[in-house]
């Protein structure tokens, strides 16, 4: 078997990877995110190649982002929602974004334990994170995995993060719908989770109900009331604060049927479409970002000129914006020296 990290693609070997993935085939999508994530240069054209291919029957699955703190329950809840979903009808892909997993070996795979269900299912397709390690190369990764899991018929895709630094917000800007899973003791409000991540939930759900339903209750409406104040009185979506038992599958239905509801109102009120356009602008221009700056920082009269300039502005011999200045007349870029 021919190994896909090393392969080179020419246009007929595409037209078949093409036809794979669309006929659904999981070896083949397996592949084709194997070719997304690799950053060989020919693989990233062949890999831009491959996606136009199959750009037109992308953009129909529920794209759905998880986060919450280690132990909240995310696996767990993932194995019963996304067996509950398979058992519908539905054809499930499970990603994962964590910049961190490239050090510890793939968080979602060690999980498959967590995930036994799933696992075994042939109606969900696994995959871990890419462990590229950078955060910008695992979105662009992952957002490109969504695409792929999309031509190849899944209905909908889940995006858990574990929400090391950046990527809470990094996973809500791919998805459709932010799901943030919280633990019911108290403190947690403080504890776990980051403030600004309330500020990314479409709907918030307090795990482990089965554990302490008082405390369950008590975390609900305090959320609850958090969420209140920060979401506009005419926002069409108010994000609703559920109880749930991943470990127990309760609460889960109730969870699927307010996710449609949101689907429905987003779809109505223009703001589906909005968000989606808005999230590909946006990776549009992170990706120009990204290269640009890349560009500059591997410019061999830059990187030379990098060291005393930054020794200067250490040590208050020069502005900030002057040693900019500087270094950008060096890439050729330079607006007043
Ligand atoms: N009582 C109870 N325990 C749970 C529930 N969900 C997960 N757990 C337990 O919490 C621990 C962490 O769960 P896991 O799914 O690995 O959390 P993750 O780190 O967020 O993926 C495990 O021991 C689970 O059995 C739940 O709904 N109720
Ligand atoms: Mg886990």
């Amino acid at each position: 078997m021919e190994n896909a990290k090393s392969k080179t693609w020419d246009e007929q070997g595409l037209n078949d990877l093409a036809a794979a993935v669309r006929a659904g085939d999981r070896a083949s999508l397996a592949r084709a995110i194997t070719l997304v994530e690799s950053r060989r240069s020919d693989h990233l054209a062949a890999a831009q190649s491959l996606l136009t291919r199959l750009l037109p029957e992308t953009g129909k699955a529920h794209r759905i982002g998880i986060t919450g703190v280690p132990g909240v329950g995310k696996s767990t809840f993932i194995d019963a929602f996304g067996s509950n979903l398979t058992a519908m009808g539905k054809k499930l892909a499970v990603l994962a974004v964590d910049p961190s997993s490239g050090r510890s070996g793939g968080s979602i795979l060690g999980d498959k334990t967590r995930m036994e269900k799933l696992a075994v299912d042939p109606c969900a397709f696994i995959r871990p994170s890419p462990s590229s390690g950078v955060l910008g190369g695992v979105a662009r990764a992952t957002r490109e995995t969504i695409l792929l899991c999309e031509a190849a018929g899944y209905d909908v895709v889940l995006v858990e993060t574990v929400g090391a630094g950046q990527s809470e917000y990094v996973v809500a800007d791919m998805v459709d719908l932010f799901l943030v899973l919280m633990l019911p003791g108290a403190g947690d409000m403080l504890q776990g989770i980051k403030k600004g991540v309330l500020e990314l939930a479409d709907i918030i759900a307090v795990n482990k109900a089965d554990q302490a339903p008082d405390q369950g209750r008590r975390a609900a409406r305090d959320y609850a009331s958090a969420l209140q104040i920060m979401t506009a009185a005419d926002a069409p979506w108010k994000p609703p604060v559920l109880s749930i038992s991943g470990l127990l599958n309760q609460g889960l239905d109730d969870l699927w049927a307010q996710m449609q509801q949101h689907h429905k109102i987003m779809i109505k009120s223009g703001l589906f479409h909005e968000r989606r356009q808005e999230q590909t602008i946006k990776w549009m221009w992170a990706m120009v970002e990204d290269r640009l700056l890349s560009r500059f920082r591997a410019n061999p009269e830059v990187k030379a000129a990098l060291p005393d300039l930054m020794a200067d502005v250490k040590d208050d011999r020069i502005t900030a914006t002057l040693a900019a200045e500087k270094l950008l007349a060096h890439f050729g870029m330079g607006d007043f020296i």
